[in-house]
């Protein structure tokens, strides 16, 4: 891992709802702490970090968002989601006399725009931060975006897990022959076709808190489906829930990349949007996740996903065979695996503006 000046970096983060805006930002936050540089992390709500990193992270100052207004700006300034940092920042990045560098960290898509936005400079004509330049930082799937998050050492932690023992030690006890189905989910994801799929086959479906729970309680699983009521867990043990599992159902936009990185079966339920956009992102994604794939594999997943987003997919039927479902999974996680991480990339692109390139 290449040594980076260390800088003092400005992560602003607005929580709009769910925890997807504060789980990427503090994933960000404590790899870039983990990697050298001080970070402050502005947010109007860290009431989720209690659960999701109960410890906090060496080189990572959670601030509230309204202290920012009376703080001197970093060296790096990162905007989660164009949050809009107060306009009393801005005003004194823009009076810096080296102004930070500012990036708006950008929601995660596979439509093929993102390539063609990623890193455009945004000069900010008016307002507060006339004068100054934004970037935008698109994370994504392929060389020619941002990236996705990926700490170093991730994959040799996730190749040497000892799934028994993790499950043993959080009271979850798989039965001879049992699969093991993770499932966090959004309150309109259509849990009785879940339960179709999984009906024949021995599982012990794995519940986190909130709206998986709530569908679970509506809707009684068919027999040999098995119900276990999940705590909140930290981001890491997150991650060893999606390791022990056969298959992890995910959501919005940062469990849905580590479960990638699992390498485990997966499906993904996007953040609904309204203008039905989110089909669009899905089918952006099917396409490269599935390119090449043989059809016995690609059609039947296609199908469900779709169902399991609610755009179509009315011939959904049964997923594929578990192994070749593995293989798919195994290998776009090498194809995401042997691009730069976000951080790493985003390091980069610091050191090279601030050397003027
Ligand atoms: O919670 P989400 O639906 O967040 C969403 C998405 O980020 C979406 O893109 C955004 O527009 C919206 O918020 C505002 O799903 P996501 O992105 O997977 O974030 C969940 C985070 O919570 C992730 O970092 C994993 C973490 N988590 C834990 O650490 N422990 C847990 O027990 C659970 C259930 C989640």
């Amino acid at each position: 891992m290449a040594a980076h000046a260390p800088l003092h970096w400005d992560v602003f983060c607005r929580v709009v709802d769910n925890f997807g805006d504060i789980g990427v930002c503090w994933r960000l936050a404590a790899d870039l702490a983990a990697r050298g540089q001080a970070v402050r992390l502005w947010t109007d709500d860290a009431s989720a970090l209690a659960w999701m990193a109960p410890g906090g992270a060496a080189g990572v100052q959670v601030r509230d968002w309204a202290a920012s207004e009376l703080a001197e700006p970093a060296d790096v300034v990162v905007e989660a989601f164009a949050c809009d940092p107060p306009d009393a920042f801005v005003a004194r990045m823009a009076r810096r006399t080296v102004p930070p560098l500012w990036l708006n960290l950008e929601y995660l898509s596979a439509e093929d725009w993102v390539e063609r936005c990623h890193d455009l400079p945004s000069p900010q004509l008016a307002g507060p931060g006339q004068g100054l330049v934004k970037h935008f930082f698109h994370p994504g799937f392929t060389p020619r975006t941002g990236g996705l998050l990926r700490e170093p050492g991730l994959l040799e932690r996730r190749a040497a897990f000892d799934r028994s023992a993790w499950l043993g030690a959080h009271g979850i006890a798989p039965r001879a022959g049992e699969r093991v189905v993770t499932l966090f989910c959004y309150p309109d994801a259509p849990l009785p076709r879940l339960w179709q799929v999984l009906a024949g086959t021995p599982t012990l479906v794995l519940l986190t808190p909130g709206a998986a729970q709530a569908l679970a309680a509506r809707h009684a699983p068919p027999p040999g489906v098995r119900r276990h009521a999940l705590p909140y867990l930290t981001q890491s043990d997150f991650d060893h829930l999606l390791w022990s599992s056969d298959v992890n159902l995910v959501r919005g936009e940062d469990s849905a990349v580590r479960a990638m990185w699992a390498g485990v079966p997966f499906v993904w339920q996007l953040y609904p949007q309204h203008d039905g956009a989110h089909d669009a992102k899905l089918a952006a994604f099917l396409d490269r996740f599935l390119d090449g794939v043989p059809p016995a594999v690609a059609t039947p997943l296609r199908a469900w996903w779709r169902a399991w987003n609610g755009v179509g997919g009315d011939g959904a039927g049964a997923w594929p065979e578990p192994a070749a479902w593995r293989e798919v999974c195994l290998a776009w996680r090498a194809q995401l695996a042997a691009q730069a991480d976000l951080t790493t990339q985003l390091l980069g692109w610091v050191e090279r503006r601030r050397a003027g390139c």
